[in-house]
C-alpha cells in the first residue's frame, strides 16, 4: 500500500537535517502500528492535495445543501487546503475507529413504532472526545521519535474534508451515500486526522466498489441522496433531527418515523455492511439502553434527567427542547393510544416553548386524522433487508 516515492519534495524539507536523519518508510510503518495499538482499526497517510474536490465542494455550498450549518461555508476553500488550516502541514494521517455496538437491534427498534430509534453512533460516549485524545497521543508518540513535530488532530468539528482525505489515505472509498466504506469493515466507523509537517510516504487509494448498486439512494426516506455521491443536507434526517435549530419542515415529519436522533438507513441497506465488525470500545456501547427505549419514557424525562442521562454523549448538544421536538414527531408517528395522546397533551399544557408546542400540535393532529406514516413500505423493505443481511444486529 505504501509508495516510497514522494518522500521529499519541497526544498525547505530537503534542507531540513531532522528529515535527512529519518527513515520515513520505517517511521510510517511504526505510525500505523502505534495507531493500531491506540485502538484505531486502520491508519493511512495522504498528501494534502484536494484540488479536484474544490469545485464540487463549491457547487454543494452554492446549492445551499449545508442548510443552517454555517460553519461549512465559513471556512471557504480552507476545508480543502489542510496547509491553510494548519500551516506547515505536509501529510494527513487518517484513522478509522469502528463504533457498531453489540446488540444494535436495528430492525427491532425500527419496527417497534413505540420505541425511539437513535443512530447507532450516538448510543455511547461522544466520539469527538475519544478520537481527539487518541490522535493527540499518536502525535506525542511521533514527536518522541522525531524530536520537534508540528501536528494537529482533527475530528469532525474541524472544517476539513475528512472523507476525501481518508479515501486518499487508502482507508476505503466514498460510497454513493457519500460515506466512506471499507471492503472488510463496512461503514460503521468514525474517521479522524492528524496533520503533520513530515513528508511521510503516502498510501494509495482503493477502487470504488459501489458498481451498479443504488440501494442507498432508493431507501433514503427523505430522498436526501439527490444524486450518487451528493447528499442534500437539508433533506437528511440526521440534519433535521440534530443540526436544525428550528421547526422541522412538515414535509419530512412523516418520513422521519421513529428516528429521534440521526438516521442509519443508507448504511443499513448497504451490502458492504454485512461484513462489519462490532466495536472494541466500551465507550461506544449503548448507555441507559438507548438502543430501544420507549418513546413515552424518553418524553417524560425532565430537563435534569435529560442532562444527566446524556452526560458525555453527543445527544446532549441538541438540548432539551430539540430532544422533545424530535420525540414529539415520533409520537405523532406512533400507533394511536390513550397513553400517547395523554402524554402529548400533558406536555402541551406545560407550554415549554413555541417550537415544542407546534410539533406537539402536529403530533396530536396525526392521531386525530389517523394519518399513516408515508414511506412505510420502504421502511418494511429496509427491516426485511436487515433481518436477512444483518441477522446478528437485527
Ligand atoms: C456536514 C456533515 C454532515 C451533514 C451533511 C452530510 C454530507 N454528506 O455532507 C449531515 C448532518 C447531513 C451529516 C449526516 C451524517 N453524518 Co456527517 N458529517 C459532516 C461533516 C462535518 C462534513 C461533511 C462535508 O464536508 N460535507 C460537504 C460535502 C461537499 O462533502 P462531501 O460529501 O465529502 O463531498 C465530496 C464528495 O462527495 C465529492 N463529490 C461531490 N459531488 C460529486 C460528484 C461525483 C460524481 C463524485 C464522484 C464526487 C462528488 O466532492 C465533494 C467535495 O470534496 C463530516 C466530518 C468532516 N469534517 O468531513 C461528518 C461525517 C461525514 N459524518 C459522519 C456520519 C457518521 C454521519 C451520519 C452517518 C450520522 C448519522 N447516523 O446520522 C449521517 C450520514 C448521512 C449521509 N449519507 O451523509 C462521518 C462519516 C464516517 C464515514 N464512514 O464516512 C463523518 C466523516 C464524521 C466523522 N469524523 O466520522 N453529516
Ligand atoms: S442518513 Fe437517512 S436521511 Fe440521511 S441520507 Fe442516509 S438514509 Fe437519507
Ligand atoms: S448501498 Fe450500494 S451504492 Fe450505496 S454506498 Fe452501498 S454499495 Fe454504494
Amino acid at each position: 500500500m505504501t509508495s516510497p516515492t514522494n518522500i521529499v519534495e519541497s526544498s525547505s524539507i530537503k534542507n531540513n537535517p531532522k528529515i535527512d536523519q529519518l527513515d520515513l518508510v520505517t517511521l510510517s510503518e511504526n505510525i500505523k502500528l502505534w495507531g493500531k495499538a491506540l485502538g484505531f482499526q486502520e491508519v493511512g497517510i495522504a498528501d494534502i492535495d484536494l484540488k479536484q474536490h474544490e469545485e464540487q465542494l463549491q457547487q454543494w455550498l452554492d446549492k445551499k445543501y449545508h442548510g443552517e450549518m454555517d460553519y461549512m461555508e465559513k471556512h471557504g476553500m480552507k476545508r480543502a487546503r489542510p496547509d491553510e488550516l494548519h500551516p506547515g502541514t505536509l501529510r494527513v494521517i487518517s484513522v478509522r475507529m469502528d463504533y457498531l455496538p453489540e446488540n444494535a437491534s436495528f430492525a427491532h427498534t425500527l419496527k417497534d413504532k413505540n420505541s425511539a430509534y437513535i443512530s447507532r453512533y450516538a448510543l455511547g460516549r461522544d466520539y469527538h472526545k475519544v478520537l481527539r485524545k487518541r490522535l493527540k497521543q499518536l502525535g506525542q508518540k511521533i514527536e518522541q521519535q522525531v524530536g520537534q513535530l508540528g501536528y494537529r488532530p482533527f475530528v469532525d468539528s474541524a472544517p476539513v474534508l475528512e472523507r476525501p482525505l481518508a479515501e486518499k489515505a487508502g482507508l476505503g472509498w466514498v460510497g454513493k451515500h457519500s460515506l466512506l466504506i471499507d471492503a472488510k469493515a463496512g461503514s460503521w466507523f468514525f474517521i479522524g486526522e492528524l496533520m503533520v509537517d513530515l513528508p511521510l510516504p503516502v498510501d494509495q487509494a482503493v477502487d470504488n466498489q459501489c458498481g451498479q448498486c443504488v440501494a442507498c439512494l432508493k431507501i433514503c426516506p427523505t430522498q436526501a441522496i439527490v444524486a450518487p455521491y451528493i447528499v442534500d443536507g437539508r433533506r437528511c434526517i440526521s440534519y433535521l433531527t440534530i443540526e436544525l435549530q428550528g421547526a422541522i419542515p412538515v414535509e419530512f415529519r412523516k418520513a422521519i418515523g421513529n428516528r429521534i436522533y440521526g438516521c442509519d438507513d443508507c448504511q443499513l441497506i448497504c451490502p458492504w455492511n454485512r461484513f462489519a465488525n462490532t466495536t472494541q470500545e466500551d465507550d461506544y456501547q449503548a448507555r441507559h439502553q438507548l438502543e430501544k427505549q420507549p418513546l413515552l419514557d424518553l418524553f417524560s424525562w425532565t430537563e435534569s434527567e435529560f442532562l444527566s442521562n446524556t452526560e458525555g454523549s453527543p445527544i446532549r448538544r441538541i438540548g432539551y427542547q430539540r430532544w422533545l421536538r424530535n420525540i414529539a414527531i415520533a409520537l405523532g408517528n406512533a400507533p394511536s393510544s390513550e397513553a400517547v395522546v395523554a402524554a402529548l397533551k400533558n406536555r402541551l399544557s406545560s407550554c415549554e416553548s413555541e417550537l415544542l408546542n407546534e410539533h406537539i400540535e402536529w403530533a396530536l393532529a396525526q392521531h386525530k386524522k389517523q394519518i399513516p406514516i408515508v414511506n412505510e413500505r420502504l421502511n418494511l423493505r429496509l427491516i426485511k433487508a436487515i433481518e436477512k443481511g444483518l441477522p446478528r444486529d437485527a
